[in-house]
């Protein structure tokens, strides 16, 4: 994330769970599925809304089940959230209903902002988003009036080409409602895997070393080459949405896959397997056979995360120990032996070695060492061991130094990068519409009972019991349209692929959008899906396509 976001650091929530939903007067959940996707913060903000009288917002185009704890649903049209927080934004103007005393003290670029948000006048954006007006007036006063007041999200905003877009308009809101470096306020992405968060503290993107530091900058160059043995490149990397079509350009020949099922989760499933194809080489490290595997030539077999020990990072930057209870079967090794194995081979062979590293570089013998390197190597994590963790299980990042208690809540008192900027931000519409060829428009994500490509969950028997298929949303009103009484096996089809499925008839969904997940190969939204990417963090925008349906008997 850049611009704005950037001073909310790596886009970790700035507040805690517990904080949330023990001090906030009212929530806006936007483009979050939270009752299905993040099932332990979704029970909490429920006993928060049941116990405390929490007023809860939630702007979701679908009637998920959190909706039934929500005080009011919005239902905007797909990708039109820009236009629904300016709205918002127009009317707390309006009122004078906005934190003068934050605006003037902790940010910048006000002024042009608020003409920016003359644009967006509540007519306009209800014709838009076709949320009535009454309602964007009714939401407004509860966000602006019942403060602290919390924002969370997931990838129903940032799965969009606006994506990036969408996270800086929300923290304008915040902004502009003083909500920020305050308990119970915040920008809280919910984010999703057990350690993405980690991942990306670990540098696991393609511009910085761990702990955010940027490849670019000399003196971290220096400072990683001398402990890893090896010389840096100072070029920022390419994004995984970046690397596949990179195939077929010829910038990218080889690929090392961890954990990843790129012919599941990633758009256009039709256009990966070509890119699969045509590479070059591809290694996979994987627990399980994939839809991938076929288009792998190395397969190093990874251990799954009962069978090792580490740290995971949640979506609250804390770090967390995980301790290895079975043993691993067969050949397979922990990921982190594998790495550092591949690591010593190329540094061996290549050019890239430099002298004197402190240790024997990647001769590791636990992954207590490994986090005692990250320690010494990154500030954010300078305080934390595995000796710490085995006692302290709250403890939330930036750690300073070994005393240091951790940081529950992110800049309090000031930001990053000292003011808060305020942002002008404009809608945008998406890549791609419903149109006379493909007149509905397909939405996607998951379901409780599975797990992205399903590779583990479609193990899992007692999970098959429950769902054991791919099932389609279809609304009433369009189930009738297409004929769909009695018979209900749809087919899917976009300018990229096509599916079949058993159709899931329920207003859910509003009439012209249909809901797919990605659990099954066999009919997977992924076929559908197109690879339109946010300009910024190339986010494929998975929320949005074209689609036409048709009844099958
Ligand atoms: N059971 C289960 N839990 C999971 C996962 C899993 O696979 N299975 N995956 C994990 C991962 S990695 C992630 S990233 C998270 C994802 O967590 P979420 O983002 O909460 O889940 P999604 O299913 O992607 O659904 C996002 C919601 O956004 C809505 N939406 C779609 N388009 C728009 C729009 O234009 N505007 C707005 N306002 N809303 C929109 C959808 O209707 C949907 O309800 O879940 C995590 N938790
Ligand atoms: N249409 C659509 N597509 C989407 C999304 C969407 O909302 N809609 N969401 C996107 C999002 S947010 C995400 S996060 C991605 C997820 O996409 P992926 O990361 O590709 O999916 P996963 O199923 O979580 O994990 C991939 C593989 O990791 C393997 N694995 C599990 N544990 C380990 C381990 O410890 N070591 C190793 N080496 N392998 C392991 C599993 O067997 C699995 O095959 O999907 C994206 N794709
Ligand atoms: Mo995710």
């Amino acid at each position: 994330m850049a611009g704005l976001a950037a001073s909310y650091g790596s886009g970790a929530m700035t507040n805690t769970m517990q904080d949330v939903v023990s001090n906030a007067k009212s929530m806006l959940i936007i483009g979050s599925n939270t009752t299905e996707q993040h099932p332990v913060f979704g029970t909490m903000i429920r006993q928060a809304v049941l116990k405390r009288g929490v007023k809860l917002i939630v702007a979701d185009p679908r009637k998920i089940d959190i909706t039934e704890f929500a005080t009011l649903h919005l239902r905007p049209k797909s990708g039109t959230d820009i236009l629904l927080i300016n709205g918002l934004m127009y009317i707390i103007l309006e009122k004078g209903w906005e934190d003068k005393e934050f605006i003037a003290n902790r940010t910048e670029g006000f002024d042009e902002f608020r003409a920016s948000i003359e644009q967006y006048p509540p007519q306009k954006v209800s014709e838009l988003t076709r949320i009535p007006v009454e309602k964007l007036y009714e939401a407004a006063e509860i966000l602006a009036t019942q403060k602290p007041m919390a924002v969370m999200w997931a990838m129903g905003i940032t799965q969009h080409i606006v994506g990036v877009r969408n996270v800086m308009d929300l923290a304008n809101l915040q902004m502009l409602l003083g909500n920020i470096g305050v308990p119970g306020g915040g920008v809280n992405p919910l984010r999703g895997q057990n350690n993405v968060q980690g991942a990306c503290d670990m540098g696991g993107l393609p511009n910085v070393y761990p702990g955010y530091q940027n490849v670019a900058a000399e003196a971290a160059q220096e400072k990683f080459a001398t402990a890893w043995g090896a010389s840096m490149s100072p070029t920022v990397g390419m994004t995984v949405t970046e690397m596949m079509p990179g195939i077929q350009e010829g910038k990218t020949r080889l690929l090392y896959i961890v954990g990843e099922d790129p012919v599941m989760s990633d758009p256009n499933s039709n256009h990966i397997r070509e890119c699969l194809e045509e590479c070059e080489m591809v290694i996979l490290q994987e627990i399980f056979p994939t839809e991938t595997l076929p288009y792998a030539d190395i397969v190093l077999p990874g251990v799954s995360f009962a069978e090792k020990s580490g740290t995971f990072t949640n979506t609250e930057r804390r770090i967390q120990l995980v301790r290895k209870a079975i043993p691993a079967p067969g050949e397979a090794r922990e990921d982190w032996q594998i790495v550092a194995d591949l690591a010593r081979r190329v540094l061996s062979s290549g050019d890239r070695q430099v002298a004197a590293a402190p240790h024997s570089a990647w001769d590791y013998t636990s992954t207590a060492q490994v986090m005692d390197e990250l320690a010494a190597l990154t500030p954010s994590y300078a305080g934390v061991s595995h000796a710490r963790l085995e006692t302290d299980t709250g403890l939330h990042w930036p750690v300073k130094d070994a005393q240091h208690p951790g940081t529950p809540i992110l800049h309090v008192g000031q930001f990053t990068r000292g003011k808060g900027k305020f942002t002008p931000i404009d809608y945008v519409p998406p890549a791609e519409l419903p149109d006379d060829a493909y007149p509905m428009l397909l939405n996607t994500g998951r379901v409780l009972y599975h797990w992205h490509g399903g590779e583990m969950t479609r193990r899992t028997q007692g999970l098959m019991k429950i769902y054991d298929e791919a099932k389609i949303e279809v609304n009433p009103e369009d189930a009738e349209k297409l004929g769909l009484n009695g018979k209900r096996r749809v087919r899917v089809s976009s300018r990229r692929g096509s599916i079949e499925a058993e159709a899931w008839i329920t207003d859910r969904v509003p009439p012209g959008m249909v809901f797919s997940n990605f659990h099954f190969p066999e009919a997977s939204a992924n076929e559908l899906t197109i690879d339109a990417l946010d300009p910024v963090a190339k986010i494929p925008a998975y929320k949005i396509c074209a689609v036409r349906v048709e009844a099958l008997n």
